[in-house]
């Protein structure tokens, strides 16, 4: 009786500093999510040379199908400054200068992608990805 009394209080003390310490370093682990901006700017094979053309204030063509991850080109023929942003998120221009050119990555991810011109908003268009 006397080696299972003295082996018992070690074998808790082991137990508990191994839940203990896996505890710590498990739950203790804070993701912090690097909001990772830079996106490589490396054009290595080009898809398909998709391009909207922005005109008298309309997107053109109105629906553009490209394939997931693609390069799309925005040219702005208009005298003012346009966007195409999408609705959700996805892919935003930013300002295109008139007669400037911008281009985005099309999402990866197939579905149907709605946008607008951030500075008129009656503009509409939609990106299918497919
Ligand atoms: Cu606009």
């Amino acid at each position: 009786m006397r080696p299972s009394k003295l082996l018992l209080p070690l074998l808790v003390a082991v137990i508990s500093m191994g839940v203990l310490t896996a505890c710590g370093s498990s739950t203790k682990a804070s993701s912090s999510p690097t909001t990772a901006s830079g996106s490589p700017s490396g054009s290595s094979g080009a898809v398909t040379g998709a391009t909207i053309t922005i005109k008298n204030f309309a997107f053109s063509p109105s629906t553009l199908t490209v394939t997931p991850g693609s390069k799309v080109t925005v040219h702005n023929e208009d005298s003012a400054t346009h966007t195409v942003t999408s609705v959700s998120t996805g892919f935003n221009t930013g300002d295109v200068a008139p007669g400037g050119t911008m281009s985005f990555t099309a999402p990866s991810t197939a579905g149907s992608y709605p946008y607008i011109c951030q500075i008129h908003q009656f503009m509409h268009g939609t990106l299918v990805v497919r």
